[in-house]
């Protein structure tokens, strides 16, 4: 167990290592409960590095013997790691450890996972394995040797040599320990190949538990996608003979990129019709990608420390993003990336997790692979790319590529780049980097005499150990319509700088409507107060998908919360527009789904808060379903048309076009079964042949109460698919009324499956309690208290996903005292746990302020 009396590192003490390493080798003799490590490294005295002791990592490792330069050494060992006296020069260090893989219940470092051995050493797992530097900088070459007796032996790199019980692998390219992998087992491999651009040949393989081969080839299908599009977008090849993907059923995360063999989270990799939904594909595409392209950002160029993480996830989630606009649609792909953003990194970032895209100080790293590190993160980069143009950004790139190939960098070697590139100061730039919060902007706008003025004044709210914030660089995409619709002033994008400035456009024959942050230039709230008329305005005639699906977004909003505080009825006008708009064929399918939805409770209860109201959670869900309601009965004669576009004719596929179809259905049929008692969803649901089509119309029938029996019969047909399970698990606390969820949630712990070492059937309950606002949120405290029973009791297993899923909690200063004193109470409860883990430790204490 960790230590009580936690450090805390901070940015500003990094300090290089002392010793370079040229080659590591090493042997594992596999037992699940006798793992034996054995290790060969070469070290040489680092001449940039300050004198220092040398002290290697080591965690929960036996020490079976030592050697430097072929002579026994009795190093000093602590819980982590070891100190040892030196020569002065380049030494052989050789050690043989002893782990228990099957013990490892935190799934870091090596462990077992239904049968088969695997690793995950980002960030700091590879100390677990062997006494090992484990610091992002220390980059070598890995040889590996395994032996064990299973039939596939793989590690990093290209495969050299292997026979009946060992197989041998040398990864050509330096790399930290947190890339390096293995993986034994029995397990059989969907085969592919690709050819890169300059004519290399390489083998492509994903492994997969015997029985998951037909789950393989959507993924395949990705990375080859992936690996063209990279050539393409950015000029990068893959740099050896073989790509191994590997999926995992116990992983706490989706993926990981080690080199040239990457881990996934079988729910992330694994994907066919009848068990996967369209959002299921959409997903795996995207991580697909994301790892692949880590090869380059991140594995070629990697990060000098853990600080820098945003250089490598920010950037790779950006360049995702890119993917997945180009390969499905713009407009949709950027509205569920914002809608995101909004539903994850805003609240991080507006409540006591509020922390700077780079951070500068943490106590446990695994607790800052968060929303803000990896989406802001990539949200600033777009706002760069916005800033410096296309063509710069792709000059900085290659500049990027070019100078740090084989480095591990940091975020000023990065802005250094586009500084050198384009000649610009991006000293104030570096903000966005190192202050936390949300920046508000305020609007107010000025017409006279055929010019009209727009006033932005910016604020960024304090946040933990940050009272005073600076003026950002804000790219603010602004598009001017006139009052017949027609756009007379094209998106522009304005540089804002200081804390008040004001931008003006002449020579306008009439009063214009503005469209501000188009596309969502910057990830900023706007502070603007425009009519509805405005609003419907933009619905029906912005030109940017984007500002039409906020002026959507933003109606409904603010006719919620009027219904909520006011007791008022929808608002008529953003129906009639919207219904205008679901008319409207020529509209994308996928689009007029999006504009169907309406903002999420916990969006509604942040907006209520910050206008100084109390949230009351069942109020918030009442006002929804009256919504819900009165837009089904006023539809009525609207939705069999739209179940009619919603409807493909054709043999499934994941692709965008009917993606959108069944969204625009499913939206459809979450109406209809407010008119029907949900017979229409019991049809589909019969005879439903995708998982997207059985899943969608079974969320209606939980919904409206009689389940027992669609809920047995798809258990009884999907009881022997893990993954598929995971969906029944989550589905009926996530969509059942709010007074059923906390004993609907309790009654699924003690459901036979209920395998809750395994971090997605753990989520599957656990997270879709804390994702269902009003059912998480019982007066009476039960949803808080059934959350940290499981806490404490994962904690001693697994600290990593118990950390992440006290964040929870950390809304808990919206709510009315009783609520307050309720969460207060539980997140006590879990901080007094005996042996309280360090990732959960700092957690509780940041959540708690
Ligand atoms: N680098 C991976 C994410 C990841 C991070 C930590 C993990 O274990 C502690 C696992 C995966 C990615 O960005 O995909
Ligand atoms: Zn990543």
């Amino acid at each position: 167990m960790k230590d009580a009396a936690p450090e805390t590192i901070y940015l500003k003490d990094y300090t290089p290592f002392g010793w370079q390493v040229s080659d590591v080798h090493l042997t594992f003799r596999l037992a699940p409960k006798s793992t034996r490590v054995i290790s060969k490294i070469h070290f040489a005295p680092n001449p940039e590095a300050p004198a220092q002791e040398f002290f290697l990592h080591g965690e929960d490792l036996k020490l079976i013997r030592a050697t430097i330069d072929g002579v026994e050494v009795t190093p000093e060992v602590t819980p982590e790691g070891l100190r040892c006296a030196v020569p002065d020069g380049p030494f052989l260090w050789e050690a043989e450890v002893e782990i228990a893989p099957e013990d490892n219940t935190a799934l870091e470092g090596l462990y077992m996972s239904s049968g088969m051995y695997c690793t995950q050493c980002e960030a700091e797992g590879f100390r677990k394995i062997t006494y090992y530097p484990d610091r992002p900088d220390v980059m070598s070459v890995f040889s590996v040797r395994i032996e064990g007796d299973l039939p596939v032996l793989l590690s990093n790199g290209n495969s050299v040599d292997r026979g009946e019980g060992w197989a041998e692998w040398h990864d050509p390219w330096p790399k930290p320990a947190y890339l390096f992998a293995l993986v034994a087992g029995d397990l059989v491999n969907f085969p592919d190949r690709f050819t890169t651009r300059s004519g290399k040949e390489v083998k492509l393989n994903i492994w997969v538990r015997p029985g998951d081969e037909g789950k393989c080839a959507f993924g395949m299908e990705a990375l080859k996608t992936s690996m063209k599009w990279d050539e393409d977008a950015y000029g990068r090849e893959y740099d050896l003979d073989v790509f191994n993907i590997v999926a995992v059923d116990d992983f706490n995360m989706g993926a990981m990129e080690n080199k040239g063999l990457n881990i996934f989270n079988s729910s992330c990799v694994l994907a066919s019709p009848e068990t996967s939904t369209d959002g299921n594909f959409e997903r795996i595409e995207a991580i697909i990608a994301h790892e692949y392209f880590h090869n380059w950002t991140g594995n070629r160029i990697t990060c000098r420390d853990w600080f820098q993480l945003c250089l490598k996830e920010g950037l790779t989630v950006f360049r995702d993003q890119q993917f997945t606009a180009d390969v499905r649609s713009a407009p949709v792909a950027r509205i569920e990336n914002v809608a995101q953003l909004r539903a994850r990194q805003f609240p991080e970032d507006q409540g006591p997790l509020s922390h700077p895209v780079r951070p500068e100080s943490f106590q446990e790293i695994n607790n800052f692979y968060t929303a803000t590190v990896y989406e802001k993160g990539a949200e600033v980069i777009g706002m760069l790319k916005t800033l410096v143009g296309d063509e710069a950004y792709a000059t900085a790139l290659n500049l990027y590529f070019d100078r740090h190939d084989g480095d591990a960098a940091t975020i000023e070697d990065w802005l250094k780049v586009f500084e050198d590139a384009t000649g610009r100061d991006l000293t104030q730039f570096k903000r966005w980097y190192s202050q936390a919060g949300t920046p508000r902007v305020e609007v107010t706008e000025d017409w006279a005499d055929g010019t009209y003025a727009l006033t932005f004044k910016q604020h960024t709210p304090p946040t933990p150990g940050q009272e005073v914030k600076e003026p950002q660089v804000i790219p603010m995409a602004v598009g001017l319509l006139n009052p017949n619709g027609d756009e007379v002033v094209p998106t522009r994008v304005l540089e804002i700088t200081e804390a008040e400035q004001t931008f003006t456009f002449d020579g306008l024959a009439s009063r214009p409507v503005p469209s501000i942050n188009r596309g969502f230039s910057a990830p900023v709230v706007l502070d603007r107060a425009s009519s509805r008329e405005e609003r419907a305005f933009l619905l029906a005639h912005d030109t940017d998908p984007f500002n039409r699906w906020e002026a959507s977004r933003l109606l409904a909003r603010e006719s919620l919360i009027a219904m909520i505080c006011e007791d008022a009825g929808p608002d008529e006008a953003w129906l009639d527009g919207l219904e205008r708009l679901l008319r409207d064929r020529d509209l994308d399918p996928a689009y007029r789904a999006m504009m169907m939805g309406t903002p999420t409770e916990s969006e509604l209860a942040q907006v209520l808060f910050e206008r100084g109201h109390t949230p009351d959670p069942d109020a918030i869900h009442a006002a929804k379903e009256v919504l819900a309601q009165v837009k089904a009965e006023r539809w009525a004669d609207l939705l069999p048309g739209l179940a009619a576009e919603g409807t493909v004719d054709a043999p499934f596929a994941p692709d965008a076009e009917q993606s959108g179809k069944r969204a625009l259905g499913a939206a459809v049929l979450a109406l209809t079964s407010r008119l029907d008692g949900g017979k229409a969803a019991r049809a589909q649901f019969a005879s439903a042949d995708n998982m997207t089509l059985q899943l969608s119309a079974l969320a209606q029938i939980i919904r409206v109460g009689e389940d027992a029996e669609a809920l047995a019969a798809f258990e009884d047909q999907w009881r022997h698919d893990r993954l598929v399970m995971d969906k029944w698990f989550g589905l009926q606390v996530g969509a059942t009324a709010p007074e059923n969820v906390v004993p609907r949630a309790e009654a699924l712990t003690r459901h036979a499956d209920f395998d809750w070492k395994n971090p997605n059937r753990f989520r599957a309950v656990m997270g879709a309690l804390a994702m269902n606002h009003a059912g998480f949120h019982r007066k009476d405290g039960s949803g808080y208290r059934l959350l940290t029973d499981w806490l404490i009791k994962l904690d001693d297993l697994n600290p990593q996903t118990t950390a992440r899923m006290t964040s929870a909690f950390q809304t808990w200063k919206r709510y009315d005292a009783e609520r307050q004193a309720l969460m207060r109470a539980e997140l006590e409860r879990l901080q007094a746990k005996p042996k309280l883990s360090r990732d959960t430790g700092e957690m509780v204490a940041r959540i708690l302020g």
